[in-house]
């Protein structure tokens, strides 16, 4: 595949001069050991992303997408935060002449929202709260419907609502217009 690199442009007329490079794209061999660490995180904290660049390459580019264009870094090991769950993607590149090999999927990443027992949104826990929690509610082992507002009472992060999550859910029971205390639920 030929690509073009060190393209320079000339003058205000906009002549670009570029050196074709040969890319061995089948040299240059996806990463390998690529890891998230930890790679289950709370919205608004950071991960390590980490891989050794496959042979003909010399560091790695990341993606949160297998068509993206842009990466969200370049490095054997980045420090990313991001606010939802999602696969990233990695590719080999070689930084001398900008070759790459094929994307590959990289680590799976969990994104936990922040525990918020005031599911209204006003601050307080109330009876308005207890009746948006009656609703995520599935039971033991049976998962909830999956949205961000059901997995913000997921006290024990086990993906169904039932009545142990609505035991740190009462704790948190602080009455109309008065603002629940921090780490109510623990
Ligand atoms: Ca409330
Ligand atoms: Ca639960």
């Amino acid at each position: 595949m030929l690509e073009l690199t060190g393209c320079t442009a000339i003058g205000a007329g906009g002549y670009t001069v570029c050196t074709p490079t040969l890319c061995p794209v089948l040299q240059l061999t996806a990463p390998s050991s690529t890891q998230a660490e930890p790679s289950v995180i709370v919205a608004g904290d950071s991960l390590q992303l980490s891989g050794v660049p496959g042979q003909g390459g010399d560091t790695l580019e990341w993606f949160t997408g297998p068509y993206d264009t842009t990466p969200v870094g370049t490095g054997t090991s980045i420090t990313v935060s991001p606010l939802n769950s999602l696969t990233y993607y990695v590719r080999t590149v070689d930084t001398s002449t900008a070759c790459t090999s094929g994307m590959q999927a990289g680590p799976q990443v969990r994104v936990w929202p922040r525990f918020n027992p005031s599911m209204d949104g006003d601050n307080d826990v109330d009876g308005a709260d207890t009746i948006i929690f009656q609703s995520c509610f599935s039971g033991p082992a049976a998962p909830h419907d999956g949205s961000i507002l059901c997995q913000t009472v997921d006290f024990d992060r086990d993906d169904d609502i039932d009545q142990s999550d609505f035991g740190n859910f009462q704790k948190c029971h602080s009455g109309n217009t008065v603002a629940y205390q921090p780490d109510c639920w623990k």
